[in-house]
């Protein structure tokens, strides 16, 4: 058995990165470390959790103590950290919480996994470590800030991070770095484009959408709706943290992305055209359009073409310090470890949509507790 300690592990990314695990191999053992913020739920993971090869550990990732109890319990040999606050729009309000969490959590989580792997010391007075040990930091391309109409972020751009969210990653990194250059830590970072899947929290721009337009409610789309994301089916980014994990070269950084660029507007006016087609051509989704009511027209199943159209979409005010554009250039990882991205766009919405629209059951779940609070706070004065 190999021992996995996965952090953020009832989250979007990673609780996909847990059933990929799972499912591709038989010996392995994943130790979920989670504190179950608002963005993570235990729901996503009920089959997994039946499942002897997986352990769930509700605590947070800069509890020293939390951490160091899963090392003397279970012989880890890899953590992947996907715990973080991972919205921008949340920074941007409360920034310390992101700096707490993104970078003490990563430097506790460093620190007790470099105890606990060290088996005395080289020659030169460095820690020696056991054997097939790796710490892997999953980041993202905001750490590279913002590019204009060309060009693509690779490995060696400098970090120019410009929200709140971003910089707090940025230090997460630096701070990943310093153990690999100091400690001589065995580690990779991985940063990679915009995720959009299953399990993706009703906050972010698609599953927002999704939601959206099933209540026939307006879309906000922030500026102008012409910025740039490069977006990346989930399972496709898990299968690259696998490859990096196993066989990346230690102390690299790896991006992982590729020339899925689409504008914001793209993204809405697609979506909003897919749930309509979807809605149309399968009965059996029906109940998942729970159209608002207003006093001059019912939005229902029956007249979907009057009022699901790009009538819903409304320009809002935008975000402060909006990166306009982000593209990943993956020519390294795709050189070394033989990855690319598998799922077209246009084939990865459409499995999307169809999962929210066959889960609504979690949608609902998920979105049950301070959502509706926090979507009149985010939105409600735009
Ligand atoms: P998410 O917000 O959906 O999930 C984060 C998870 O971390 C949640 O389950 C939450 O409960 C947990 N968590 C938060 N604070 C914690 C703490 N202090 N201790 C323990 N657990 C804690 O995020 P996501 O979209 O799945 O992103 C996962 C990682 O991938 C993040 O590090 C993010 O920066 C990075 N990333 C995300 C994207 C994307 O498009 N979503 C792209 C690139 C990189
Ligand atoms: O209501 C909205 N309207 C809108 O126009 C929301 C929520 C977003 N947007 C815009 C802002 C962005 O340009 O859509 C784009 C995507 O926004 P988000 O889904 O919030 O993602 P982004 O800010 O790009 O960050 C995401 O990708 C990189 C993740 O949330 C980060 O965790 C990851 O690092």
């Amino acid at each position: 058995m190999k021992y996995y300690l996965i952090t953020g592990g009832a989250g979007f990314i990673g609780s996909n990165f847990v059933k990929f695990m799972l499912k591709k191999y038989q010996d392995v053992h994943v130790v979920i470390l989670d504190n179950l913020t608002y963005a993570g739920n235990l729901g996503t993971l009920k089959n997994e959790l039946k499942d002897p090869r997986c352990t769930f550990v509700k605590g947070d990732i800069c509890d020293q103590e939390v951490v160091k109890k899963i090392f003397s319990g279970y012989p880890i040999r890899y953590v992947v950290n996907f715990a973080a606050e991972s919205h921008v729009d949340r920074s941007i309000e409360n920034p310390q919480l992101f700096l707490q969490t993104n970078i003490l959590g990563t430097q506790n989580l460093l620190d007790v996994a470099k105890k606990n792997w060290t088996t005395g010391k080289d020659e030169k007075g460095y820690p020696a470590y056991l054997d097939g040990v790796k710490y892997l930091q999953v980041s993202t391309d905001e750490v590279y800030g913002s590019l204009g109409e060309t060009g693509y972020f690779t490995e060696t751009t400098p970090l120019d991070p410009r929200s709140p969210y971003s910089a707090s990653k940025t230090g997460a990194d630096l701070i990943v770095v310093a153990y690999s250059e100091t400690y001589k830590m065995p580690v990779n970072i991985t940063r990679c484009s915009n995720n959009y899947g299953p399990y993706h929290f009703p906050e972010k721009l698609i599953p927002l959408i999704i939601k959206n337009i099933l209540e026939g409610k307006k879309l906000p789309v922030y500026g102008d709706g012409t910025n740039v994301r490069d977006w990346l089916y989930v399972e496709d980014h898990c299968k690259a943290i696998d490859l990096v994990l196993h066989k990346g070269r230690t102390g690299e950084v790896y991006n992982v992305g590729g020339h899925n660029e689409k504008q914001n507007i793209q993204i809405v006016r697609l979506t909003i055209e897919t749930v309509r087609r979807l809605l149309k051509e399968n009965p059996e989704y029906r109940s998942a359009c729970r159209g608002e009511v207003n006093s001059s027209e019912k939005k229902t199943p029956d007249n979907i073409d009057d009022w699901m159209n790009d009538s819903l979409i409304t320009y809002v005010t935008d975000r402060l310090g909006h990166d306009q554009r982000y593209a990943i250039d993956p020519a390294k990882i795709t050189k070394e470890l033989a990855w690319s991205p598998e799922t077209k766009f246009e084939d990865g919405i459409v499995k999307t949509i169809r999962w929210y629209l066959e889960n609504q059951d979690w949608v609902n779940e998920v979105t049950s507790g301070d959502y509706q609070k926090y979507y009149e706070e985010m939105y409600g004065s735009r």
